[in-house]
């Protein structure tokens, strides 16, 4: 694997490159251009521009979160065709770049909900966390406002605000996509880019549905391992692949994440590992990474990744707010620095521990 971390770049994010490029080893960022509206090309000047950056910084672009896909693909509108071909002059430019690895999602509407960006744990920090009587309470047409108002003055990850501005036509272009719908759009978009990929050596990751079950009624399609491995052999290139997030995807208990990570050996392109503390029923904490904090086994998860020949990025995900710091919620320095270390000596123990088994 390759130590990664994301940065939303100078002036989206809260951290430097500079102090990225200080954890122990750090290999690379995951980065995105972040201002640009999902569905638009990305300018080629801005693709170099950023990868110089990174590079002048001792770092490597590993990948791409998010090229994020245009609600019009997602639902299947008339004009989707032109939105792919977008999708696919910016693919072109960020392979000419060498860039090959691209998250991407495929949720309506919303991308990753939750009920409180800042919950108080008892050891003084504060977390995301997920209450699905929370949710069930909360206006689908008001939870911009909610999310947005508890983001730090930051733009969240998915939830640009021009895009969530029109939510009620949001809501009604999908009011006629139900699963089998969505999986059809998804089929259509995946089968039109993968040439190019397959040119380029692009690899596409798709970042489960955070939770892992539908919500306002709208549905989430990229939920457990019998749907990815559909997804797979609907459309069967290595290039079609998954982001392995174990927090999105353990969200259902009923995920067992070794067991799927075994499962999708050569299509796991990149990895978001952390850890969640289930507290009931579709109700959990975000907590630190360490596996005695919650309720994942992260040495498990490393080793299964390991045993796979997992050799693409992988990345602390949220991390908790802790030691004072303001950041986005999420994506703050600190406890994100601590997973990093934290899942970089368990990959060392456990790569030794296979060295000594086969001295
Ligand atoms: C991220 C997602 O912060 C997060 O939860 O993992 O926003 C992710 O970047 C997107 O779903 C991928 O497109
Ligand atoms: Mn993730």
């Amino acid at each position: 694997m390759k130590l990664s971390f994301r940065w939303f770049g100078t002036g989206h994010d809260s951290i430097t490159i500079e102090q990225i490029r200080q954890i122990p080893g750090m290999k690379g960022v995951i980065t995105t251009l972040y201002d640009i509206p999902p569905g638009d090309v990305w300018p080629i000047e801005r693709i170099r521009a950023i990868k110089e950056e990174v590079e002048n910084a001792g770092l490597k672009i590993l990948g791409i979160e998010s090229v994020n896909i245009h609600d019009a693909i997602k639902a299947g509108l008339p004009d989707r065709d032109m939105y792919i071909e977008n999708y696919i002059r910016t693919l072109e430019r960020l392979g000419s770049c060498g860039i090959d690895v691209v998250c991407y999602n495929f949720m309506p509407v919303f991308d990753w909900i939750r009920s409180d960006l800042a919950k108080p744990r008892d050891d003084g920090s504060t977390v995301l966390s997920y209450d699905q009587d929370i949710i069930d309470r909360i206006d689908p047409m008001k939870i911009f406002k909610t999310m947005d108002s508890a983001s730090n003055g930051f733009v969240l990850p998915g939830w640009e605000p021009e895009r969530l501005a029109h939510i009620k036509e949001l809501f009604e272009i999908y009011s006629d996509v139900d699963a089998e719908k969505l999986f059809e759009n998804m089929v259509y978009f995946l089968k039109a880019i993968m040439p190019t990929c397959e040119k380029y050596g692009i690899k596409m990751a798709v970042h489960p549905d955070d939770p892992a079950w539908p919500i306002f009624g709208l549905p989430r399609i990229i939920i457990n391992l019998e749907n990815l491995s559909r997804l797979f052999e609907a459309v069967d290139s290595p290039c079609n692949g998954v982001t392995l997030c174990t927090g999105s995807l353990a969200s259902n208990p009923d995920n067992d994440i070794p067991a799927i990570i075994r499962a999708l050996k050569g299509r796991i392109h990149f990895a978001h590992v952390r850890n969640l503390k289930y507290l009931g029923h579709r109700k959990f904490d975000e907590s630190a990474h360490l596996s005695e904090d919650g309720s994942l086994d992260m040495f498990e998860i490393m080793k299964a990744l390991y045993d796979i020949g997992f050799e693409g990025p992988l990345r602390p995900d949220h991390g908790r707010a802790i030691w004072g710091e303001k950041g986005m919620p999420g994506y703050g320095l600190f406890d994100r620095a601590l997973g990093a270390v934290y899942l970089n000596g368990l990959w060392e123990a456990i790569t030794k521990m296979d060295r000594l088994e086969h001295r």
